[in-house]
């Protein structure tokens, strides 16, 4: 099925996840399309295959370069992020990596975001600039500052929005502005909003990346990444980047749980909208909590940018107690339905200290810096019953020191 009905009216977003680019008559009226699992493809004759490697005919060879199970997954996947073309990987890192080592070379510099999820940091800082890669921070919470970065030696701007871990917003638009007057390519992650509540490649992005481990796959069971843009960057990328520099390749199985986990994305994430939402409110206006991060918030600095290129708030939130981290390790303590564990957009309610754990790649040093605060605690809000996690959340609040003495 393609993206459009009969009249060449664009199919819905749910439509597009659960049936785009797969015909049930090319595979023997199978509805759900089967995996292949095999890392090699038979030629017809000695001269199919030299005319495939050749890249003079179309077709599959080795399963490090493309397999039906990842293409399909590719097409759906730049279908609802309204690219052109897609790649699969075997991880968010390996999107990453792959696009990062395809589109720079050594002397080269790069503008990037002050906010990044720790291993995205630690390879710009300890990665690319092994290789003789120039990495540029900045604050894009004011896109005005990218300016003043720019050289005649720059040649990708990179962000993501919502930030990992405390939710700073970079407008997309502003940012693709500035970098298309400059000749300069934009790559977005797009793990913390998704394509369902936003699309940077309509606002001028380049490359979107993806940590498909997340709200893709949706339930914890997986590791894999994605990177959409044009056919003839993802052709590079794949060539250039997966093939020959990092191998990241997805494995199918991988694919089909991904393809499964996108079937259900729009209602996954309205309703991780809606649950994060209310928690948020009632995080706000409890007395232990010092301040809460969540881009749904009309207290929220950058509301405006949020309304402005999110279609819904997403299922992450922030937050710092009044007594630091030293309460905030007790509150994850308390819990018991909420789990303590990194990663995030699965069906269950995650908890974690960025400080400690995910963002533990930056040095303290570097997290001040960086606007990473070692009180904040990230809560990804999952798909249990709304008055559960609330519950759950408020009893363990209530046990802070806090409250205590409050109660004292
Ligand atoms: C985490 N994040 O808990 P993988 N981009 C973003 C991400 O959040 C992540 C990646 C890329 C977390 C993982 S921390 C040890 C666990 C915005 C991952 C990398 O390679 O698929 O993990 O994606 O914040």
């Amino acid at each position: 099925m393609n993206s459009e009905n009969d009249n060449k009216i664009p199919l819905g977003f749910a439509t597009r996840a659960i049936h785009d680019g797969y015909d049930a008559r090319s595979e023997q009226g199978a509805l759900v399309p089967p995996v292949y699992m095999t890392s090699t493809f038979e030629f017809e004759n000695a001269e199919q295959g030299a005319a495939l490697f050749a890249g003079e005919e179309e077709g599959h060879f080795y399963s490090r370069i493309s397999n039906p199970t990842l293409s399909l997954l590719e097409h759906r996947i730049a279908s609802l992020e309204g690219a052109e073309s897609a790649l699969s990987t075997a991880s968010g890192m390996g999107a990453i990596t792959s696009t990062l080592w395809t589109l720079l070379k050594q002397g080269d510099e790069i503008i990037v975001d002050k906010t990044l999820y720790g291993c995205t940091f630690t390879y710009f800082q300890h990665g690319l600039t092994k290789f003789g890669v120039t990495v540029i921070y900045v604050d894009m919470r004011n896109p005005e500052n990218i300016l003043s970065a720019i050289t005649n030696k720059t040649k990708v701007i990179y962000f993501e929005t919502p930030a990992n871990p405390n939710m700073r917003m970079v407008d997309i638009k502003a940012v693709t502005e500035i970098a298309k007057e400059n000749n300069l390519l934009t790559v977005v992650d797009n793990t913390y909003a998704t394509p369902y509540l936003t699309q940077p490649i309509s606002l001028g992005a380049d490359i979107v990346v993806h940590s498909a481990t997340k709200y893709l796959g949706g339930h914890g069971d997986l590791v894999a990444g994605l990177v959409v843009g044009s056919a003839e960057l993802i052709g590079r990328i794949r060539i250039e980047g997966l093939k020959d520099m990092t191998g990241a390749v997805m494995a199918p199985l991988t694919a089909f749980q991904i393809m499964r986990g996108i079937k259900t994305l729009e209602i996954r994430m309205d309703r991780h909208c809606k649950t994060a939402e209310i928690i948020a409110k009632e995080l706000e206006n409890h007395t232990a909590v010092e301040v809460v991060y969540y881009p749904g918030l009309t207290s929220f600095n950058q509301y405006d940018i949020a309304c402005k290129q999110m279609t819904g708030f997403g299922g992450m939130i922030a937050f710092e107690l009044k007594g630091g981290i030293a309460e905030g390790r007790k509150l994850m303590n308390k819990l018991t339905l909420i789990k303590r564990a990194v990663s995030l957009g699965d069906v269950d309610t995650l908890i974690q200290h960025p400080a400690s754990m995910t963002h533990s790649t930056y040095t303290p040093e570097e997290r001040a810096a960086h606007g990473i605060s070692d009180g904040l605690v990230r809560l990804s809000v999952g798909l249990e019953t709304p008055k559960d996690i609330l519950t759950d959340l408020m009893a363990a609040l209530e046990e802070t020191s806090i409250n205590q003495l409050k109660v004292a």
